[in-house]
């Protein structure tokens, strides 16, 4: 793909803007209609078919009060031989998609975009996923390529925490790891942020993001506590495609050839085996 960094510079920052703009965000959360279809996705992390996939099966255009929920897209596995990595391309393909459906479209913050923000190390197979995407910017863009990371961050810094459903259904990237939950800042959601608030390991937007293997009994009492039937999430991998952890969480992958996802109806409620039932292969998706 051969764009120009003004169009993707654009995107970004339309996208940005839509992300802070929306009338149905109110701070941190956004909180959906009690009437159409809500699709939720897991962890995609530059899985370009699952990607093209669902976006296809969606057809947000001519399902106008169907929802789309993305997150964790970026920081793929494709290398080339200088270890720069391409995952802004995707990145930008959903920004364009939101700037298309901006009603429609809903990110959630994630530990690989809060690492990007940051430009700190997550390595896979040795190697920093941040910097490789930095490296795929430069090698796409050359000289303009800091103003498009600049563009990318602001994206990535404008991203929700939450979405919230009236059936609810609550989505997040993750949950506070055990021994968090009791002492979590759950204002997050409901009050603008600070520098402090994504500080590592004591930040509650820190522990949010990167919370992992918490007991369903922690899952549980953040459900409580965000006053949802079931939390939704991704973050940590699935072989299957999904898990549940307890009754009141429902972890999905989107980022392999067995992922899931997860379309239900915003005007019925659900309990867990509700949505186990309704969760879906990508693989069953033309
Ligand atoms: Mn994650």
């Amino acid at each position: 793909m051969s764009l120009s960094s003004e169009r993707v510079i654009e995107a970004f920052n339309i996208a940005t803007e839509e992300n802070e703009i929306s009338p149905l965000r109110e701070f941190n959360l956004v909180k959906l209609p009690s009437e159409g279809e809500l699709w939720i996705t897991g962890d995609m992390h530059d899985h370009r078919r699952n990607f093209e996939k669902i976006i296809r099966a969606a057809d947000l255009g001519n399902n106008p009060r169907r929802h789309l929920v993305l997150h964790e897209l970026i920081h793929g596995d494709r290398f080339d031989g200088s270890g720069a990595e391409g995952s802004w391309e995707i990145l930008f393909e959903a920004a364009e998609l939101k700037c298309d459906y901006p009603g429609q479209v809903h990110f959630l913050l994630a530990n690989h975009d809060l690492a990007q923000i940051h430009g700190e190390g997550i390595m896979k197979a040795g190697l920093s996923v941040c910097e490789a995407f930095s490296a795929g910017v430069k090698q796409a863009f050359n000289s303009s390529a800091d103003h498009v990371e600049v563009a990318i961050k602001q994206f990535l810094l404008s991203l929700p925490l939450a979405i919230q459903a009236p059936n609810g259904i609550f989505c997040c990237h993750s949950i506070p790891a055990d021994g968090q939950v009791e002492t979590f800042d759950f204002n997050i959601f409901h009050r603008p942020l600070t520098g402090p608030d994504y500080a590592r390991r004591t930040g509650p937007v820190y522990q949010l993001i990167w919370g992992r293997y918490m007991s369903p009994e922690t899952a549980t009492s953040f459900a409580e506590k965000v006053e949802a039937v079931v939390v939704v999430t991704g973050h940590q991998p699935q072989e299957e495609g999904y898990q549940v952890n307890g009754p009141r969480h429902l972890i999905i992958a989107s980022d392999h050839n067995q992922g899931m996802f997860l379309p239900v109806d915003l005007g019925e409620r659900y309990e867990m085996e509700g949505l186990v039932s309704r969760l879906r292969k990508f693989a069953g998706l033309e």
